[in-house]
C-alpha cells in the first residue's frame, strides 16, 4: 500500500473517531451506569491487594492484605476476633449485611469456640485464594476476581 492511501486510510478514522467521540460521551442509560459502578468497586477492592498494579494477586501480596485486613478487624489488638469486631468493623452495619457476616464468622470458627483466632482466619483466607486462583497458576487475576465475586 502507498503511503499516500495509508495517510488517507488514518485521517478518514480520524474524521470518524472525531464524529463519533460526541456520541460515545452521551450519559449512559442508568443501568450500564450501575455496572460501571460495579465493576469500578471492584477493581477498587482488587487494587486494594494488588499493590503493585500489575494485574495480578501475588501469594505474597494477598498476605499482607489478609494480616493488614484481620489487624484492622482486631479493635482491642487481642490477637483474635470477636463476633462483635468481625461483625461490625468500628461501624454499625445493616441488617443483611449483619447476618451474612455471622454466617461467615461461624464458617471461619472451625472450633465453635465462638472466636475467630489468627490461624482460623489464615485458613479462611488462604482457601479463599486458592479457590479464586481458578487456572491454578498460585496467582488471581483479576477477572479471576470477578467471576469469584460475582
Ligand atoms: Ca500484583
Ligand atoms: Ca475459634
Ligand atoms: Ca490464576
Amino acid at each position: 500500500m502507498r503511503l499516500s492511501n495509508i495517510l488517507q486510510r488514518l485521517s478518514i478514522s480520524i474524521v470518524t473517531l472525531v464524529v463519533c467521540l460526541p456520541l460515545m460521551q452521551v450519559p449512559a442509560n442508568s443501568a450500564e451506569k450501575s455496572v460501571k459502578d460495579i465493576e469500578k468497586i471492584i477493581r477498587d477492592r482488587f487494587l486494594r491487594i494488588d499493590t503493585n498494579g500489575d494485574d495480578s494477586m501475588s501469594p505474597k501480596e494477598y498476605t499482607v492484605y489478609r494480616i493488614a485486613t484481620f489487624n484492622s478487624m482486631d479493635l482491642d489488638a487481642s490477637g483474635s476476633l470477636a463476633l462483635k469486631e468481625f461483625r461490625d468493623r468500628g461501624k454499625k452495619p445493616s441488617n443483611r449485611r449483619a447476618k451474612r457476616r455471622t454466617k461467615t464468622f461461624q464458617r471461619i470458627d472451625k472450633n465453635k469456640d465462638s472466636i475467630v483466632s489468627q490461624d482460623e482466619w489464615d485458613g479462611y483466607a488462604n482457601r479463599r485464594f486458592i479457590r479464586m486462583d481458578t487456572d491454578k497458576d498460585r496467582k488471581v487475576s483479576f477477572l479471576e476476581f470477578i467471576a469469584y465475586i460475582k
